[in-house]
């Protein structure tokens, strides 16, 4: 359970013929992007290799080429395949739990290593390469190309850019360096169709995410002098609560992305109570109010849940932030 630089990893994937890559549960650009980016790697290094993740692959990035090897456990139980004489390397996923239903056939590798950029950090693989200091993992799996001496194609430089622009909000925050911009530069020269590829993953929005923003936009609040605003996603927003609270990913920021807001929360009802999105600006820090209703999250970005009716939940946690203002 050791922390490792990048030499110590080539030997350990240079030994072994078998490789089964993981990533988190519900995956994100920089998940996917980065798992595909590296299985592309090691089919080039004359590898077998295999791809699992809990959950499918997400619509916006199925035009990925080959996002059809992620696999699933079920697909993998009935490959009939086994894990033991593999190395496993598990990508993006900050604590083991985060494998979900595949993390036991992480477990059953021969040899494991984690490859990892996030700042909370369980070290669960027998060797953990992290660095906090990147703004993706996308840029890790580009340093194991430049390490292997294989260039990057054109398929690698679309998984790239897919990791490094969904963990910087499309170039908007995050650790963005000097090397960040080498990687994208060889993106580039690689013939990344950044164009069509960032309309693709950051313009074009689902038809429910765009109702949802409606409905949200509509119910806008401001309070303490236009500091603070409040958006509101009630039950009967959604047509049906299932299928659609995935699509409110994201609407949060709008609250926050108005001149003269410094803090802002998205209310949504669901059926264990009402779930707050809760978003500052520094100097502020929305995590004190997650945890002080039981929730978490970071200084920037967190969430809790309320189990109270919604409009005395939604009072509850406006006069906290009004207080927390000051
Ligand atoms: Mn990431």
């Amino acid at each position: 359970m050791k922390k490792v630089d990048i030499a110590s990893l080539l030997p350990l994937i240079r030994a072994q013929q078998r490789v089964m890559l993981f990533t988190h549960l519900q995956p994100d650009g920089d998940a996917i992007g980065s798992v595909l980016a590296l299985d592309l790697l090691l089919k080039r290094l004359g590898k077998e290799t295999i791809v699992l993740c809990q959950d499918p692959v997400p619509e916006n990035l199925r035009f990925l080429p080959g996002w059809e090897q992620v696999k699933s456990a079920a697909d993998f139980e009935e490959m009939g395949l086994d894990a033991p004489d593999a190395l496993g390397i598990s990508v993006d996923a900050s604590d083991f739990a985060r494998l979900g239903n595949v993390g036991p056939y992480f477990k059953a590798c021969r040899m494991t290593i984690k490859i990892d950029h996030h700042a909370t950090n369980e070290q669960f693989a027998q060797a953990n390469y992290v660095d906090e200091s990147v703004a993706a993992s996308g840029v890790l799996i580009g340093r194991l190309y430049e390490a292997f001496d294989e260039p990057v194609t054109r398929d690698a430089a679309l998984y790239l850019y897919t990791a490094l622009s969904t963990d910087t909000g499309n170039f908007s925050h995050g650790k963005m360096t000097e090397e960040f911009f080498t990687q994208m530069a060889s993106c580039m020269r690689a013939g990344l169709p950044i164009v069509e590829a960032s309309r693709i993953l950051h313009l074009v929005k689902h038809p429910k995410f765009i109702k949802l923003l409606t409905r949200a936009l509509d119910s806008l609040t401001y309070h303490a002098q236009g500091r603070l605003t409040t958006t509101l996603l009630r039950g009967s927003d959604f047509e049906s609560l299932d299928d659609d609270m995935e699509y409110a990913e994201g609407i949060v920021n709008f609250g926050l992305n108005i001149r003269g807001v410094e803090m802002t929360f998205l209310a949504t009802q669901t059926p264990e109570g009402v779930k707050f999105s809760l978003r500052c600006l520094p100097p502020h820090d929305v995590s004190k109010a997650a945890a002080h209703f039981g929730g978490g999250g970071h200084v920037l970005a967190a969430g809790c849940t309320i189990d109270q009716p919604f409009d005395k939940a939604v009072s509850l946690m406006r006069e906290h932030l009004e207080k927390a203002l000051g």
